[in-house]
């Protein structure tokens, strides 16, 4: 078991689209940091509760390694690798806790513009390029499709012209990109936003109090916007 731990560390985005509300967010629930905004880390000076500015990619982990306790990510990103974790046979490792309202999106299948979309048989047989294989596979599953998941870490919706596959999954939310791609979202995978993730298991020591405060305090935002 890890040592216990007096301060609380919570993981958010270095840059990119979380990154901004993720601070003002925390921010608004009464934390500050020593001005360290090109840093990994920042120390909490109001309260015990540090950042790591990281990675997206890499929140979901330092969750589950216990290097961090909590982590602003969007759902996506959080579903994927604890869809990944559970098909490789691990426990589930982290949860959201909160939906944070910012950052919303939807995971998509899109397929070209000139496509007759008579629904999801019509992706039997086609390769599927996408950045959530674990996702899209155990949808495709779900839905009784055999399709090849072709696996990129970016560009995902060029794949169409480059020949790689026919069909993308990849996050939409103006639609803009995809329509510069000459392709039409056709199925929604999941509702994404930016949530709070914190470990599955409950902490034991310091760090439960500080997170119960942060969680009423953020509780107590969300009905003051409502
Ligand atoms: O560097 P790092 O790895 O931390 O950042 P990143 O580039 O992986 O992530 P980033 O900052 O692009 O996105 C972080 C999170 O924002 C995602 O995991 C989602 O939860 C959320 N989010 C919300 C989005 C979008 N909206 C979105 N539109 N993430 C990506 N996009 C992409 C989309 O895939 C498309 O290619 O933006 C493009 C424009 O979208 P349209 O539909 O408006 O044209
Ligand atoms: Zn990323």
């Amino acid at each position: 078991t890890a040592p216990a731990r007096d301060r609380l560390r919570i993981a958010i985005q270095k840059s990119g689209r979380l990154a901004d509300p993720a601070r003002s967010l925390l921010a608004a629930c009464g934390l500050s940091w020593r001005q360290s905004r090109d840093k990994l880390f920042c120390f909490g000076e109001s309260l015990p509760v540090d950042l790591l500015l990281v990675r997206d990619d890499d929140i979901p982990g330092l969750i589950a390694d216990g290097v961090c306790d909590l982590g602003v990510v969007g759902l996506n990103e959080l579903d994927e690798q604890a869809k990944a974790r559970r098909q490789l046979g691990l426990a589930d490792a982290y949860r959201p806790l909160r939906g944070l309202g910012f950052g919303a999106c939807r995971l998509m299948i899109a397929v070209p513009e000139d496509w007759d979309w008579q629904g999801v048989q019509m992706l039997q047989g086609k390769r599927i390029a996408t950045s959530y294989p674990a996702i899209l596979s155990a949808w495709l599953q779900e839905q009784g499709v055999d399709a090849q998941v072709v696996e990129l870490s970016g560009s995902v919706e060029i794949a169409p012209k480059l020949g790689t596959a026919e069909v993308i999954c990849d996050l939409v939310s103006s639609g803009a990109t995809l329509a510069a791609n000459q392709l039409k979202p056709v199925e929604v995978l999941l509702e994404s936003e930016a949530v709070l993730a914190g470990p599955a298991h409950a902490l034991d020591d310091a760090r439960a109090g500080l997170m119960a405060m942060l969680l009423r305090r953020l509780d107590g935002l969300s009905k003051v916007q409502d």
